[in-house]
């Protein structure tokens, strides 16, 4: 039977400087998502990558003395190497200065001219080129230093008039408007779907889409002394990585629309308003969701090179081990919402959630069966309630993390998950069966078997959120990988089979000594 395409994507990060914690957590969380759906059977496309033009880019590339490509192929590396650091299982890393994104980029435009949507006028009003957004006057403001600053992201904005061409935008406000309503599940979560939906209702006003004053983008097809405006260019990337324009390549087909865009709480409306309209007008199908995650502060501070709270995602991955960063983010923070990470915060779950909830109960009921049952899985006598309520919960959390993962509420599944922890351990102190060892055997056996059970549940479904880890747990349990899809949860753990010898698989933080 051939699988379900799922077709997930990240925003494609500006590679003028070095990668921060917000794109290590928008990667950890859609690699949670496709590895999801990817042990739920689905045939799934990642598609992660940067947006290598604009301004910004060649604005930076200056000022240290390098070409913007050289910028970008510089800082593209570094953006593919924290990928591997922190194992997102992409399929492809998408750069927009690809060959073939030039095509796609060229082609959508050729769309919008074909269906008129595109015109020639003069554009005067504010630019950010940290933002690489248009504002009007109403949307900045003066700063007690004389600074005008775009009101919603605080960026400073510069004035320009230049001869663009624009995206009728306006004429667009009305089908905008008809799609939020008939496709509730367009933008989530509600709060950033109210966002968008009172922004377009508050009207729109056509949209300059191409530049003159600087040369580092996709030339405009026909009028070369134009480049698109950095956004056309970059929001075309999610057609480019499936083949567009070969719209009718099996590529296209199979995965167009694309299912999930992850996307940061600043960049709402450029996927909830003009990339929907872009594509209407392209006379292309609209993706099916775009899921805006909040921002991640450090100890609720908003992270800044001045403050000097950069925390670099390399050295927070050296320092706490990967998958306790990919726990920490998922866990700590409710997905969609803004969140804040620490020192000690993380050290917390770390050492609580997955070194004391998870890993003792797996090396306490592992070593048992390897000291008590010879190292194999032992045969279970009949289940007693106990056992019958806590398979049954774990029996459960396949319905729960499904529904959880299919809303991007990664917290909950965790949450659940966890809930069930803290039943099988609440178990395991009640059926005591370390005395059973002298009193009774058997009935040391079940329980035994009943937590290694629920261990090797868990570890399947924690599998999207700590591959590695899960991957030793199941190593442990004697899984073959062909085992540890979803499929797989209904099955009981075979007894008989040997085990090795257990080894801790979550270390606790131990402060370094000053
Ligand atoms: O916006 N916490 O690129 P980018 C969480 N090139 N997420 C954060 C964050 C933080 N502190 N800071 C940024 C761009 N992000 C465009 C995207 S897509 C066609 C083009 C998120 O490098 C941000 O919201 O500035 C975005 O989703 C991603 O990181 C890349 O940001």
């Amino acid at each position: 039977m051939t699988k379900t395409p799922y077709y997930i994507t990240t925003a494609i990060a500006y590679p003028n400087g070095d990668p921060h914690i917000g794109h290590a957590y928008e990667y950890i969380a859609t690699d949670a998502l496709a590895r999801f759906k990817r042990l739920d059977d689905y045939d799934v496309f990642y598609l992660t990558g940067t947006d290598e033009h604009g301004q910004k880019m060649q604005q930076t590339a200056a000022r240290i003395g390098l070409t913007a490509r050289e910028l970008a192929d510089r800082n593209a590396e570094v953006f593919k190497k924290l990928d591997a650091v922190l194992d997102i299982s992409y399929d492809r890393f998408i750069r927009t200065t690809d060959a073939d994104h030039y095509e796609a980029s060229k082609a959508i435009w050729l769309r919008m001219v074909a269906n008129g949507d595109i015109y020639s006028d003069t554009y005067s009003g504010w630019y950010s080129i940290r933002d690489e957004a248009f504002y009007n006057d109403g949307e900045t403001q003066i700063g007690e230093d004389g600074v005008r600053r775009s009101k919603e992201s605080g960026t400073e904005v510069e004035w320009t008039e230049e001869e663009t061409y624009f995206f009728r935008l306006s004429a667009y406000q009305d089908r905008l408007l008809a799609h939020y309503e008939n496709s509730p599940e367009f933008i989530g979560p509600s709060t950033r779907r109210n966002e968008v939906v009172s922004f377009v209702k508050g009207g729109l006003r056509d949209l300059s889409i191409s530049r003159t004053t600087f040369e580092w983008g996709i030339p405009v097809p026909d009028a070369p002394e134009h480049v698109m405006y950095v956004w056309v260019d970059a929001l075309t990337n999610y057609l480019t990585g499936v083949g567009y324009p070969d719209v009718d390549g099996d590529s296209f087909r199979k995965l167009w629309p694309a299912d999930l865009h992850i996307i940061g709480k600043d960049i709402a409306r450029f996927h909830a308003v003009y990339w929907p309209a872009f594509l209407m007008s392209a006379g292309l199908e609209l993706p099916k969701r775009v899921y805006v995650h909040g921002f991640l502060f450090h100890k609720g501070e908003k992270m800044s090179k001045s403050l000097g709270n950069v925390v670099d995602p390399f050295e927070l991955v050296e320092t706490y081990g990967l998958d306790t960063v990919r726990f920490f983010l998922l866990r700590e923070v409710p997905f969609g919402q803004d969140g804040s990470y620490s020192h000690d915060a993380i050290v917390s779950r770390m050492n609580a959630d997955l070194a004391n909830e998870l890993g003792n109960l797996a090396q306490r009921s592992l070593s048992m069966v390897a000291k008590n049952c010879a190292g194999v899985v032992p045969e279970p006598g009949e289940f007693t309630d106990a056992d019958n309520e806590l398979l049954a919960q774990a029996d459960a959390l396949l319905a729960t993390c499904r529904k959880a993962f299919d809303e991007q509420n990664i917290h909950q599944a965790l949450e659940a998950i966890w809930n069930v922890l803290g039943a099988s351990n609440r178990y395991f102190s009640a059926q005591e069966p370390w005395v059973l060892r002298k009193t009774d055997v058997a009935r040391m056996a079940t329980v035994l078997y009943v937590t290694l059970e629920v261990v090797r549940v868990v570890a399947i479904l924690v599998q999207p959120v700590v591959p590695s880890s899960a991957g030793k747990l199941l190593d442990l349990l004697s899984q073959a990988q062909d085992a540890r899809d979803f499929a797989h949860l209904a099955d009981r753990i075979a007894t008989g089979i040997a085990l090795p010898t257990p080894v801790p698989v979550f270390p606790k933080f131990v402060e370094p000594v000053e």
